[in-house]
């Protein structure tokens, strides 16, 4: 049985776009998982703390056998795998992997709560979201709706369409 999972990506160090790709292609080569959609890259000004360097955002949608909690930890050992170094929360970062959805499921433990609770209100999720997820539903309305009510002051699209992560270039 596969289940299709949405993911956030975000980064504000070093070359986010290129780490954001090879992450894409590192998930995208494994048995149990494949890439099914990718939504144009963003630049977005920092939300949370404010004093520091621009994002690049992206969302996508995956294929895969896994469980959610087995999306979780695929992200944190992805995350690992670019050399993610997590120093405060909100913080700067190489590498960001949000699990946002799972097949539309409510799943909670410990470590995990979906849908995620909090993509309606961040711009920098939602925006990119809308590009592959329209129709996908976040509390009281779908993707689509959000992203019409949000505030999208300051983000950019970085990229034509959503085949940006494809390029190879670092052997990965
Ligand atoms: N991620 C954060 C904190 N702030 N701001 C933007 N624009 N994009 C992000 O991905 C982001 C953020 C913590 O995960
Ligand atoms: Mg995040
Ligand atoms: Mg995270």
């Amino acid at each position: 049985m596969t289940a299709r999972a949405t993911l956030g990506l975000g980064g504000n160090i070093g070359d986010p776009a290129r780490t954001m790709a090879a992450a894409l292609r590192r998930i995208d080569a494994r048995d149990d998982t494949r890439i099914a959609a990718v939504s144009r890259l963003y630049r977005t000004p920092p939300w949370g703390i404010t004093d520091q360097p621009f994002f690049f955002n992206a969302c996508a949608a995956i294929e895969t056998t896994l469980g959610p909690r087995e999306v979780l930890d695929l992200c944190l050992e992805t995350e690992r795998a670019f050399k993610r170094e997590r120093r405060e929360r909100w913080g700067p970062r190489t590498l960001d992997l949000d699990v946002l959805d799972y097949d539309g499921m409510p799943y909670e433990d410990a470590a995990l709560t979906l849908p995620h609770p909090r993509v309606s209100e961040r711009a920098f999720v939602i925006v990119p979201l809308a590009d592959i997820a329209p129709d996908l539903v976040f509390g009281e309305r779908t993707v689509a709706e959000w992203a019409a009510r949000v505030e999208r002051e300051g983000i950019e699209q970085a990229s034509e369409d959503g085949e940006w992560w494809r390029d190879e270039g670092d052997g990965r």
